[in-house]
């Protein structure tokens, strides 16, 4: 059994990392150098960044501050935001990032992501998929959750994964920085049915939801973003957390 991954998420605008709730009312929540330093030097496993405002003018912005935050890093970096082409990908792997994280443009032009994964390999390629709870199942939202894709959570995670996603970042957008818990229900199913690692994201809360989205939600790695900026918890006592209640986490 692979050991889970925790991994902090910084969701930047303009050049700040902000916290909001359902993806609205963003406050500030730091700066991306220092928030990345913590949270490397707290044992964080991974690290992802997510420009929320990526448009052309931003993205000059972000590869810089790309360029520093890896500077703080020796964890695996993961960066999305307005990726919409082999070229972008490039640029951010040559910035610094280890991975990215594709969100609209794969489901606009879902042949990027085969195209992605066969230049640059599967496992630089994350596949981020943004939910909301609809009758009964979960339907996929693009651009910042503002748009709906028309397209079942399940069916879309299994498309990912036969065009070559390495992971699949999946985030309920109901549950985000509600501090309510995890969507098990829809963790569970969308690792069930994928033979590719399943980031869990959206509702961090109190330490049996950490431990919950592993044993019932049967995630791979969790992210989290208010419990962490917002000092709830440590990094280092969640995984403590996590080792005392049988769940295996990197050192
Ligand atoms: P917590 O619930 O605070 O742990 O948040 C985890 C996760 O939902 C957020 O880090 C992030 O995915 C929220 N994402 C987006 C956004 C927030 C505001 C606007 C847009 C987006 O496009 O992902």
């Amino acid at each position: 059994m692979l050991a889970k991954r925790i991994i902090p998420c910084l969701d930047v605008k303009d050049g700040k990392v902000i916290k909001g709730k359902n993806f609205v009312n963003l406050e500030y929540a730091g700066d991306p150098v220092e928030l990345a330093r913590r949270y490397n030097d707290d044992n964080a496993d991974e690290l992802v960044f997510l420009d929320i405002t990526a448009s052309y003018e931003n993205r000059k912005i972000m590869i810089e501050i790309v360029k520093e935050v890896a500077k703080q890093l020796f964890i695996p970096f993961t960066v999305g935001g307005g990726i919409n082409s082999i070229e972008d990908i490039r640029e951010l792997l040559n910035a610094g990032a280890d991975k990215v994280s594709i969100n609209t443009a794969a489901v606009k032009n879902p042949v990027l992501i085969k195209e992605a994964s066969e230049k640059f390999g599967s496992q630089c390629i994350v596949v981020a998929i943004d939910v909301k709870k609809e009758n009964s199942g979960w339907k996929v939202y693009i651009k910042g959750g503002k748009e709906t894709a028309s397209l079942d959570a399940l069916e879309w995670a299994k498309k990912v994964e036969k065009l070559g996603a390495g992971e699949i970042l999946l985030t309920s957008i109901d549950r985000d920085g509600t501090k309510k818990g995890y969507d098990l229900k829809l963790t569970k199913l969308i690792s069930e049915s994928v033979s590719i690692p399943v980031i869990a994201s959206g509702g961090a809360g109190d330490l049996t939801s950490l431990s919950d989205v592993f044993n019932k939600g049967k995630a791979d790695a969790a992210l989290a973003a208010s419990i962490f900026h917002y000092n709830k918890y440590s990094v280092s006592e969640v995984k403590n957390y996590l080792k005392t209640n049988n769940v295996e986490v990197r050192r």
